[in-house]
């Protein structure tokens, strides 16, 4: 049987990183897969991670199955991390939240569950979006449409066209909106858009679906909630798929979460079952460790202000290398204003440039950079941005 599969396309991504690691040139830079690097290149494991991890090997009590949802206590410490310890969702009870493999396994539950509660919902990405974004709902058999974000010449939010295309949304579709640090541009709403974009899907009918993955990289852990909390308001609805991959560095062990706040505590339990459901004929319940390691950090005083100051380590590490990547392409006389690289937020750039030029500076420099133009800000280190700046003003210049 298997003689008639064709074989898939690689993943545009993770293809760069393969194509990367057979390099043999030793100043090969790689800008492509959205993966935190220190300044010595290197995606360490945190400091209270490692902690995290030694209480457990010490403490933990069972191996057993977690509950289809995993545990109670990750789903508070989620709410409690992205709507505030005291906030009224977490008191009235009226979200739930599924323990899922990573922020990619709760946009897949979220897009079980549309498909098998709302047939008819179409779910509305911006243009551009991150790459898996129309595969999982495709997967899903949930319908995508794009409405408008990026505007090219200003290298900014294109908001007047978004929040005329979110003004065309028929009630009961869903719309995805990046909670911070917009990949792969790099561009959020002001907290005023953000209540502007609230205001309109109340007005239109639409469900916020916010994929909140890059939560601390933008302005800080509390900071970059404030979009999300756009949404919050006593009765209304909304879903969260959170990651922890980047903020805890805990990228293979596959932790996150998908929240569905609903307007009462009983739709919550019915709400609740449904997600089950869909959880149940799909991997049946979570991987259990990356979890445990997450709750142990959130729900210890000291631990959780120890990674407050993590998560601003590797938030300003990526800030200063926006910074220095200025300062060496206005250096090296790259053509054009580059200021725009400094008023992006989280791991990644939208640089402007074009596949031609990506591929020039794959072929001729050995630098690895997404087809997109996007540029991972994080593997940028002040060994390789004199090499990175002097090889992109050469390609700029022709
Ligand atoms: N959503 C966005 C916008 C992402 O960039 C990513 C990738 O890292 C994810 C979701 C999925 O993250 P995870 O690795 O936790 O599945
Ligand atoms: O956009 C990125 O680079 C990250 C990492 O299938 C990633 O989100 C890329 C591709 C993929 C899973 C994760």
């Amino acid at each position: 049987m298997f003689e008639s599969v064709s074989a898939a396309p690689p993943d545009a991504i993770l293809g760069l990183t393969d194509a990367y690691k057979a390099d043999p040139n030793p100043d090969k830079i790689n800008l492509g897969v959205g993966v935190y690097q220190d300044a010595s290149g290197k995606t360490p494991v945190l400091g209270t991670v490692r902690e995290a991890a030694s209480r457990l090997a010490k403490d933990l009590a069972s191996k057993s199955y977690l509950p289809i949802t995993g545990s109670a206590e990750y789903g508070e410490a989620v709410q409690k991390l992205m709507f505030g310890v005291e906030d009224e969702i977490v008191r009235s009870r009226r979200a739930v939240t599924a323990h899922t493999p990573g922020g990619t396994g709760a946009l897949r539950v979220t897009a079980d569950f549309l498909k098998q509660n709302f047939e008819d919902a179409t779910v509305w990405l911006s243009q551009p979006t991150w790459a898996n974004h129309p595969a999982v709902f495709a997967a899903a058999g949930v319908p995508t449409k794009i409405y408008s974000y990026f505007d090219k010449a200003a290298n900014g939010l294109a908001f007047d066209k978004m929040i005329a295309d979110l003004k065309k949304i028929p009630s009961g579709d869903v719309v995805l909106l990046h909670g911070c640090c917009h990949n792969p541009t790099g561009i959020d709403p002001t907290p005023e858009q953000w209540k502007q974009i609230a205001e309109t899907l109340r007005s239109m009918g639409a469900m916020p679906l916010i994929d909140f993955a890059y939560q601390g990289f933008g302005e800080g852990i509390q900071e970059d909630a404030a979009g999300l909390q756009a949404f919050c308001r006593p009765g209304e609805e909304l879903i969260v798929c959170s990651s922890f991959s980047k903020n805890f560095g805990l990228y293979r062990e596959r932790v996150g979460a998908a929240t569905f706040v609903t307007a009462d505590q009983d739709s919550a339990l019915r709400v609740g079952s449904q997600v089950k459901r869909a959880i149940r004929s799909n991997y049946s319940n979570p991987p259990s460790h990356g979890a445990e390691l997450v709750v142990t950090i959130l729900t210890d005083h000291k631990l959780r202000q120890q990674w407050d100051g993590e998560v601003a380590e590797m938030r300003d590490r990526i800030n200063g290398m926006r910074k220095l990547l200025v300062e060496k392409l206005a250096e090296h006389g790259a053509p054009g204003d580059h200021s725009f690289i400094q008023q992006q937020r989280g791991m990644f750039s939208f640089s402007g440039l074009t596949p031609e030029q990506v591929e020039r500076l794959k072929h001729d420099y050995a630098i690895y950079i997404v087809g997109s133009g996007r540029i991972n800000v994080a593997g940028i280190t002040p060994q390789n941005v004199d090499r990175l700046a002097h090889s992109i003003t050469d390609v700029l210049k022709g």
